[in-house]
């Protein structure tokens, strides 16, 4: 008799046990899927796009080349077809004479831009110019033929400093050109790049130059304008 009532006893107990246990499960289970549906309200509240609003597209626009670039020395008419800018480019330059390039695009039309980069992934160095003659500078000029009578054009607009990164890329933040040209209505964007210092009188080459094999030519592509653009989110699905 004792037995079977501490047997009933004992079966009373796991079942006490078990639904205790059960509880505490459907507890945490509660609990877990609370966490989870916070989680998730929360990831989609950060990654979610907005229903409606601008999209960016970018253009990467090579330089033309040819006879519309080159350089020209800074102090008397001359040029050349390569692509720098630095000092004691030929000797028989006058002292502390300099050389700068110039540099033409065809201007995407329609949208403005609304950021623009000057960049080249070729660029060399003869003797120390970013050390002797301050930083390169990109700067917007119009002309309509490449020649040595371009030798002192006065720049449009100022002077955009440029950045050099591991040694053979330059870039520059021409924003204001590339939207100065198009709110002019031109087809086309030309720049100049020369030195902070013209010359540093050593009688030593200092220059930066943009070539791939030859360094008196200036074939397309040495340089890449990098134009962003606004896009609708119609526009962009589509494409
Ligand atoms: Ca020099």
């Amino acid at each position: 008799m004792l037995r079977a009532m501490a047997q009933q006893r004992s079966l009373m107990a796991s079942a006490d046990m078990a639904a205790s246990w059960q509880g505490r499960r459907l507890w945490l289970i509660l609990v877990a899927m609370a966490l989870t549906t916070a989680a998730c309200t929360s990831t989609q509240g950060q990654e979610s796009p907005p229903s409606t609003g601008p999209f960016t597209a970018k253009t990467s626009i090579p330089n033309e080349g040819g006879e519309n670039e080159g350089h020209t020395p800074i102090g008397f008419p001359g040029m050349g077809t390569g692509l720098f800018a630095g000092d004691n480019l030929n000797s028989q330059f006058p002292d502390g004479d300099g050389v700068q390039a110039y540099l033409a695009f065809p201007l995407p039309q329609g949208s403005a831009a609304t950021h623009a980069i000057l960049r080249s992934d070729l660029l060399r160095t003869r003797g120390t110019p970013f050390d002797d003659l301050g930083s390169l500078i990109a700067e917007r000029v119009e002309y309509d033929d490449f020649g040595p009578h371009l030798f002192d054009l006065p720049s449009s607009g100022d002077p955009s400093t440029c950045t050099v990164i591991d040694g053979t890329t330059i870039t520059c933040n021409v924003t204001h050109a590339v939207q100065a040209a198009q709110d002019q209505g031109t087809t086309s964007v030309q720049f100049r790049l020369r030195f902070e210092q013209v010359a540093d009188n050593d009688g030593q080459a200092d220059l930066a130059m943009f070539y791939r094999s030859d360094s008196n030519t200036n074939e397309e592509g040495l340089f890449t304008l990098v134009v962003n653009v606004p896009l609708s989110r119609g526009t962009a699905e589509e494409r």
